[in-house]
């Protein structure tokens, strides 16, 4: 067993009187005992500028702010990876996706790709006592196998990976097939109404986005796909067919969703829980609430984050309403950067110049800072100073970090990329990870050390032509000193060949 770390529920006390000091001692043993509930709302391409406690000028997002103020805001914590499968494969098994094959981004039929014998995140929570359960977007796989029956039992899944109770769809919301899982089993399924799911060739006689564009109310971008099984108005990738009954509306995902962590919330007062809020916005296809719709003045892309934030302000309301709020531990994060055209032609590349990016260049799919470092906040109002940290710290960690704050041993030759930083999390010192790895396979990925970030030369385009990001390919050799510019625009390889080579040879002893 590899030794996490130490339990941490113990204080720094101020120098106080003798009896004042006992009084103080005795409330706190009971309240240090108690672990707190922790919340991880996860949003899904969200990039470092997109929030107004980031400095975005162009958007407020006031629910989300008040947990930064109350808390920690992170200036230099990321995803492991600049897509979302990769990076969520990360965060639950404290493994970079690299190491093992099959962890790009999913089709909505793909098999569970966490081995179920290993250590998880919500595997640590669960040990410590706590009911774990996930609401929201998955994209991990379901079942052994690509061909299952969708309307029968669906297993291994979330359920088998930790958590005691899932509410999720498959993927993404671009993909099929469009409907909820409460742990195994699709949700309103019937036997006569057979859902099947192809990602190959079409199955079923639902229009397409291809043959019948007409009956798309967000057109898809004619380069990118998304042109397959029309659903509610919206062509998606892969086909479907039956399932009627059983398919969401896109308007009403996030009302779906808050509801279920809601329940969760309430229905756990007594036992301490862990609540994973995997959130759709702002991926695509953004198709908000009633609500939210034309209300930031940036198209639809602006109008999922004030529902995004209108999700946390919700979860922040059932947890105050429940007397929790003192005692949760709530972690807002995101799981790659951002983009604005991501197959549909929504108004966000009109809509916004850059501001999502706060400053950083590239976004979704690169290795440039825009595709991993991300907005990171940790509020637990009972116990943590408010502040803001620019330690460095990975989404890997966070298995590790718990599993010290339960003072538990992580299991030998598992989650081997988690460390415990656990002191940084907390706002305690800010010196997290020395050493930081971004990207999602072998062959391209960059490395972090300090202020210094070296990408590798690499044979692909520099320009994602679809998505219009820089992807951070060069065939030179790149260095980049990110305390000093963190927008990645002078290659410092030149000047500093010895620097390159000790970060070159530090990411192959990584890789061996
Ligand atoms: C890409 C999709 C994109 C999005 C992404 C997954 C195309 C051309 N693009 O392959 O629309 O679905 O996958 O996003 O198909 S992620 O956030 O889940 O990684
Ligand atoms: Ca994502």
């Amino acid at each position: 067993m590899r030794k996490a770390g130490s339990a941490v529920f113990g204080f720094k006390f101020p120098k106080l009187g003798f009896i004042a000091g006992v009084l103080f001692l005795n409330a706190l043993s009971v309240f240090s005992q108690q672990k707190p509930n922790v919340v991880i709302i996860y949003a899904d391409d969200l990039g470092y500028g997109d929030l107004s406690c980031y400095g975005s000028k162009i958007i407020k997002t006031p629910n989300i702010d008040a947990v930064a103020k109350s808390g920690i805001r992170f200036t230099n914590a990321h995803s492991t990876s600049p897509t979302c499968t990769p990076s969520r494969f990360a965060l639950m098994t404290g493994i970079y996706p690299w190491r093992q094959t099959g962890t790009g981004i999913l089709p909505g039929d793909a098999k569970l790709i966490i081995p179920a014998n290993h250590i998880t995140l919500p595997k640590v929570f669960k040990k410590a006592g706590y009911y774990t359960a996930l609401v929201g977007k998955w994209h991990l796989g379901l079942g052994d196998s690509v061909n299952k029956n969708w309307n029968g039992e669906i297993k291994p899944g979330p359920n088998e990976v930790g958590f005691d109770y899932s509410f999720i769809f498959p993927a993404t919301a671009d993909r099929v097939p469009t409907v909820f899982l409460e742990n195994h089993y699709v949700i309103a399924s019937d036997t006569n109404d057979r859902i099947l799911v192809n990602y190959r060739k079409k199955v079923g006689n639902d229009p397409t986005g291809k043959e019948n564009p007409e009956l798309l109310k967000v057109k898809a971008d004619p380069n990118q796909g998304h042109n397959n099984t029309i659903v509610n108005g919206i062509g998606r990738i892969g086909f479907m067919s039956g399932g009627y009954k059983a398919r969401w509306v896109d308007e009403e995902l996030t009302y779906t969703f808050v509801d279920k962590a809601g329940e969760v919330i309430k229905s756990h007062k007594k036992q301490p829980f862990l609540l994973c809020y995997n959130a759709i916005e702002p991926h695509v296809p953004r198709m908000p609430a009633t609500q939210f719709k034309g209300k930031s003045g940036l198209g639809y892309r602006g109008d999922a984050i004030l529902q995004l934030d209108w999700a946390v302000g919700q979860i922040v309301k059932y947890l105050r309403e429940n007397k929790l709020e003192q005692n949760t531990l709530i972690i807002i994060s995101s799981d790659n950067g951002p983009v604005l055209n991501d197959g549909y032609l929504d108004g966000a590349s009109e809509s916004y110049h850059g501001e999502q990016l706060g400053g950083l260049r590239g976004g979704k799919y690169s290795l440039l800072e825009g595709g991993t470092r991300l907005p990171f906040i940790v509020s637990w109002p009972g116990k943590l100073k408010s502040g803001v940290s620019d330690a460095m710290f990975s989404q890997v960690d966070l298995l590790a970090s718990f599993a010290a704050m339960f003072d538990q041993a992580v299991p030998r030759n598992e989650a081997v990329d988690s460390e415990n930083h656990l002191d940084a999390l907390l706002g305690r010192n800010k010196s997290g990870r020395a050493l930081l790895i971004e990207g999602n396979t072998k062959d391209k990925l960059a490395i972090v050390k300090g202020d210094w970030k070296y990408i590798p030369p690499g044979n692909g385009p520099a320009l994602d032509k679809l998505v219009n990001i820089e992807t951070g390919n060069s065939r030179d050799p790149q260095l980049f000193n990110l305390k000093t510019d963190p927008a990645e625009r002078n290659n410092l390889a030149r000047k500093y060949p010895e620097k390159v080579r000790e970060l070159d040879q530090l990411l192959q002893a990584k890789l061996r």
